[in-house]
């Protein structure tokens, strides 16, 4: 038995006085590449990490979910008679929303009992690493499991961004929940949105000696309010604009006739979406053709692309990549949503130690705040560990 199975169900024993009946885990996730086109109906590239949220789960004899975390001192419970998307905020909307999601996608919840749920995670809070969809995810298959619902992992996936969109509000797609269920040890999920095909691919980066380093600038970001919103909006204009029904339909070769159709910031965020769909293609075929080592140039291209076209980037995720870049990085990106969280860099496994002592030197130099720095690896999926 693993510490963080122990470990979750000591919490759930001291939060609730029994034991759990099953422990359930998620994953959170880094996007090596493909931003911002899951809500456009395009591709991405992303993989499961190895930083995980734990569910331990009891049975109650009422219908009545409680749900408790290592994150926050209160235990919010909620009749499952009366779970609406309004009954629950905060951190709760994450489990009692994939709770609503599952009746909502035609589980039938009138005669399961109730259940208490006690979480804890090591995936960081606000670091674009997705500790919302190994919420959801983890809690998903839990319950999918303990009341026998048949669900296949697509569908929790589906079940999870429904969760997120209707319950917590933030408007996201479809990539983190699916990297988040369907990920593979040392392999990336190349995930088509518009028809949710995968290809699980092979990254090859320990074979090839390399590290993925995740600088964590501990500037948060939030996905329910602001510009990740303003961003899709400007996306589906775009793609109004052009006649198209989500720009997953534009070509490379179309964008001279956008540029003539559209004003510049909304050509600038098509474009964006536009050629990092053809980066994800191109680095998949990179990647099975040439190795982890030749994908170093698209991932910087990825960066240039959303700082200055899709301007989701901020000074402190643009002074890591260029830190990163400058001490020999392969290749260097922001990952997820943007306006905080974390970069990407692919590193030499000898250079790891040299990037992150001068990633940290240059935050110091720049007035910013110390970034977290460290590695993480392709990882399993969601699964049940005990
Ligand atoms: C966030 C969202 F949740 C994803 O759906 C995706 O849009 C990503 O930002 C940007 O690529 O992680």
């Amino acid at each position: 038995m693993t510490d963080a199975v122990a470990s979750a169900q000591h919490l759930f024993a001291e939060q609730y006085g029994r034991r759990p009946a099953g422990v359930w885990s998620a994953p959170g996730r880094v996007n090596l590449i493909g931003e911002h086109t899951d809500y456009n109906d395009g591709f991405v590239f992303p993989f499961a990490i190895d930083r995980r949220t734990t569910v331990a789960l009891g049975d109650r004899d009422d219908r009545v979910v409680r749900v408790s975390s290592t994150f926050s001192p209160e235990t919010i419970e909620v009749h499952l008679d009366a779970l609406t998307p309004d009954a629950v905020s905060g951190w709760a909307a994450y489990p009692l929303g994939v709770v609503w999601a599952l009746g909502e996608s035609g589980a039938d919840l009138a005669h399961v009992r109730g259940v208490d749920l006690h979480i804890d995670s090591d995936v960081p809070v606000g670091a674009g690493l997705s500790s919302s969809a190994a919420i959801e995810c983890a809690v998903a298959l839990a319950l999918d499991e303990h009341w026998g619902l048949g669900f296949d992992r697509p569908t929790l996936a589906k079940i999870g961004r429904l969760a997120e969109n209707r319950v917590v509000g933030a408007p996201t797609g479809i990539m983190d929940q699916s990297a988040s269920l369907l990920g593979e040890a040392d392999a990336a999920v190349f995930l088509d949105c518009r028809s949710l095909d995968t290809d699980v691919i092979p990254l090859g980066f320990t074979e090839a000696g390399l590290s993925l380093l995740v600088i964590d600038t501990r500037v948060s970001h939030a996905h329910a309010t602001g510009g990740y919103a303003a961003r899709r909006a400007s996306c589906e204009a775009g793609a109004a604009a052009l006649g198209a029904e989500s720009l997953r339909e534009v070509r490379v070769d179309d964008l001279d006739r956008a540029r003539d159709l559209l004003d510049d910031e909304t050509f600038r965020r098509v474009r964006h979406v536009v050629t990092e769909n053809q980066r994800v293609l191109d680095t998949v075929r990179t990647l099975r053709e040439q190795g982890p080592g030749a994908i170093g140039p698209l991932l910087d291209a990825s960066h240039v692309s959303m700082r200055d076209d899709f301007e989701i980037s901020v000074p402190e995720l643009d002074l890591a990549v260029e830190t990163a870049q400058a001490n020999g990085a392969i290749g260097a990106r922001m990952t997820g949503g943007g306006f905080g969280g974390a970069a990407i860099a692919l590193v030499i496994d000898d250079l790891v130690p040299v990037i992150a002592r001068k990633v940290v030197e240059a935050f110091a130099e720049h007035g910013f705040r110390e970034p977290g720095v460290f590695t993480v690896h392709a990882a399993e999926g969601a699964r049940r560990d005990a």
